[in-house]
């Protein structure tokens, strides 16, 4: 192991003086380090007991990784630094203030496992008073997410006052903690390196100078696959060499002497402000991928051996003892307190109580801000109807399309909150900020134009441009939102949201529940959707809501005009859960549903629907681009054929307003739900399905639906026509409906 080089100028009383030290590590430290690490190789072994005695339900061990976890966590500060560890960071987490108890605990699924309550794997961390945020199984998740949260610590220091409380938002439930220079530490594995989302994080990491220490922990293998099958050329240090700004270290990670000088050279430039570090380090796995995996099967004996010989277990024990630190009798002592303190939290912990089964609900959504209720329901506050000279209605009172009003939403919001900030793809006005201050252009501010102006008004450091990457944007709000910042980030097509998916589907919705509320992410993510475009073909017209209604955990709401865009919009950035905010592109500018705007403080809460028109003879539930198409074919057949139709729009889908429907149906005894989307599967089947369940005895005529055909959408009009639902079927399917 490496020692510090003796410093020649020193005299021989200087020496004497100062204690030695191990490239700065004291003999205490390298004492406590050795105890942290035994510690997390005996939790392993008491795991692996566990789980071969059907005690605990799965086992996966940080073997092999304990010297640059501990070094790692002595290297940068607990409780003031943040944490996105993976799986193998047991030996970190210990070394940050975590006990095995905590970790055993988890291992028995118990009610106060302070990392999940009982909902996730064991190794799947999170630590609210160590800043160890919320750790999920699919790997590299957490590396855009720690680009977010570094991020978040540089706005909050460059603007402080945004991570004030304030009351009568979700703000009074997420304090604010940062630190001038604190650093964002992620790690994972050389397999994981192969995921794209490492690249997008280094990416934005190196162009922005943040100050995250991405630690790669290299054991040679991702399960059975070798470093040289995941990696071009076998060594990931050579592929990234190429970026900016990053402080490099290659290393020996089973030697914690060398690990802490790594650490101790990539914190000091991370917290100089030069940007972020990469630390490449060479590990062993010595316990097969888990407890499912026998790595026999594919290494044999030789190459297992070699492994064995670096293990940083008995390593840092001879080195110990070599450097004359300890001897056997300390060594003895260390490893006997440490074994028998973990038979102790064995015991406990397999005594602790078991989570209740009721307690399955608690915190999908938040617990302390409720967008259905009525603090989310408010008038709007038109400009009074003033007439100019010329007898022309003033411009504040004059109707306003939802793009215009989706833009006054966003401004004010900004206006109110500082911890509100907007990016995405094209949402600057202008990324070459000197062009918009000499006025030299007028600038974008979105491809629909939704966020321009906002840049100008607000800064580059809360308007700004994204990589083209959607997992960049969703991964890096997540992170962000978990510190206390409301991102409403963009989407610019819904058709091209699926890079996104991993992080919507896996990660945002799930921050709260998973971590037994010890972390949240609320934040809006803004979504143009839809078709009716003529000519926005295949891959500008999809819609696709019922995917993301089906996730517990996101709000998902779509408005269908002007007002209700404002009022939810709000709802949706005070709140305090995630929500994908869907705007149909053909609204935005569409003469049906404009408003005059209706001040600051306009509201709709969420889960309430609107009655278009009231009815008496069958109930249309919609929502969307369809509620106009919808209105128009109800008016048409009440003039025609005298038939009285409820119109329904639901403007949230998750939550949905059931008691308008069953009120509704109770009434008219039919119902037909209409949509934008593909027939099967859509977020109609699901209205049916309750409809059918719970009001069938209500019912004169089945159920029907009217929707897209199952297919995508085509770019010629006459196929477009033919596919998307006009206003033309929704006639027919009425007039049936009522004539059944
Ligand atoms: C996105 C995703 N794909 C596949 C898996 C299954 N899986 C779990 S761990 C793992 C290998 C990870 O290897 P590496 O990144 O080298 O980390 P190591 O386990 O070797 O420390 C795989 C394929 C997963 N959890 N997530
Ligand atoms: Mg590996």
């Amino acid at each position: 192991m490496a020692t510090t080089k003796v410093d020649p100028k020193l005299s021989d009383s200087d020496l004497k003086r100062k204690p030695k030290t191990y490239q700065g590590l004291t003999s205490q430290q390298l004492i406590d380090a050795y105890r942290i690490m035994f510690t997390s190789r005996k939790v392993d072994d008491r795991e692996i007991l566990l789980k071969r005695q059907q005690k605990i339900f799965f086992q996966i061990s940080g073997a092999g990784h304990e010297a640059v976890g501990v070094a790692a966590a002595f290297a940068l500060k607990s409780r003031y630094d943040w944490f996105y560890p993976y799986y193998r960071d047991r030996a970190l987490c210990l070394a940050l203030g975590a006990t095995p108890y905590e970790m055993l605990l988890q291992g028995v699924g118990a009610a106060d496992d302070p990392s999940s309550g009982g909902r996730q794997m064991p190794s799947h961390w999170a630590f609210e008073s160590l800043n160890v945020v919320t750790q999920s199984s699919p790997t590299g998740t957490q590396i855009l997410q720690a680009v977010g949260c570094a991020e978040a610590g540089r706005y909050f220091a460059k603007h402080p006052n945004a991570a004030r409380k304030s009351d009568g938002d979700y703000r009074q439930f997420k304090d604010v903690q940062f630190q001038g220079d604190e650093i964002s530490y992620v790690s994972l594995g050389d397999g994981t390196t192969s995921e794209g989302e490492f690249w997008e994080a280094l990416n934005t990491a190196s162009n922005s100078r943040l100050p995250v220490i991405f630690c790669v922990q290299d054991n040679g293998y991702a399960i059975s696959v070798p470093v040289e099958v995941q990696t071009a050329g076998g060594n990931i240090s050579r592929l990234v060499s190429g970026f900016p700004n990053f402080h490099f270290e290659e290393i020996d990670g089973t030697d914690p002497v060398v690990a802490y000088g790594a650490f101790q050279r990539a914190a000091a430039h991370c917290r100089a402000g030069n940007g972020p570090a990469f630390v490449h380090a060479h590990v062993i796995r010595p316990y097969s991928h888990s407890l499912s995996d026998d790595e026999r099967l594919y290494r044999p004996e030789t190459e297992r051996q070699r492994d064995a010989d670096r293990d940083p277990v008995p390593r840092l024990q001879m080195f110990l003892l070599r450097e004359g630190i300890l001897d056997e009798k300390g060594i003895n002592k260390i490893e006997k307190d440490v074994e028998e303190q973990i038979q102790a939290d064995t015991d406990r912990a397999l005594e602790a109580a078991l989570p209740q089964p009721e307690s399955i609900y608690n915190f999908v959504y938040s617990p302390d801000v409720d967008p259905t209720s009525a603090a989310f329901d408010t008038h709007p506050a038109f400009a009074a109807p003033e007439t100019t000279a010329d007898g022309k209605r003033s411009a504040a009172s004059q109707p306003k399309t939802m793009a215009d009003l989706i833009n006054a939403t966003l401004r004010d919001e900004m206006r109110r909150d500082e911890r509100v900030l907007i990016f995405g793809e094209d949402v600057a006005d202008a990324s070459r900020e000197e062009y918009i201050k000499q006025k030299l252009v007028k600038g974008k501010g979105g491809v629909f134009k939704l966020t321009s102006g906002l840049q100008s008004e607000f800064g580059a450091d809360r308007a700004f441009n994204s990589p083209l990457a959607e997992a960049n944007i969703v991964g890096r709000a997540t992170g962000m939102a978990t510190r206390g910042l409301k991102p409403v980030v963009e989407i610019q097509f819904f058709d091209y949201i699926w890079p996104a998916m991993m992080q919507l589907r896996d990660e945002l919705p799930l921050m709260r529940w998973r971590s037994n509320n010890a972390f949240s992410s609320p934040l809006v993510i803004r979504v143009a959707i839809g078709g009716y475009l003529t000519g926005g073909a295949i891959y500008h017209s999809q819609c696709g809501e019922s995917i993301f209604t089906h996730i517990p955990g996101l709000r998902v709401v779509f408005p269908s005009n002007a007002l209700d865009a404002a009022g939810l919009l709000r709802t949706a950035i005070r709140c305090d859960d995630p929500v994908l905010f869907l705007e149909h592109k053909r609204l935005y500018r569409e003469t049906f549903g404009r408003a005059p705007y209706p001040g600051p403080d306009y509201m709709v809460p969420f889960g309430k629907a609107k009655i278009v028109q009231p009815g008496t003879n069958l109930t249309v539930i919609t929502y969307g681009a369809v509620v106009p198409r919808a209105l128009q074919a109800a008016q048409k057949l009440e003039r025609e054929h005298h038939v009285s139709v409820e119109l329904i729009d639901l403007r949230s889908l998750n939550p949905f307003d059931w008691d308008a429907i069953a009120t509704s149906v109770k009434k008219t005894n039919r119902a037909l739900i209409a949509y934008e989307d593909s027939l099967s599967w859509g977020y109609g089947a699901e209205i049916a399905a309750r409809i059918a369940d719970q009001l069938f005895h209500h019912l004169d005529a089945p159920v029907k639906r009217v929707a897209a055909t199952d297919t995508f959408v085509a770019y010629q009009p006459i196929l477009e026509n033919a596919i998307l639902p006009q206003a033309s079927d929704l006639f027919r399917a009425m007039k049936e409906l009522a004539e059944f």
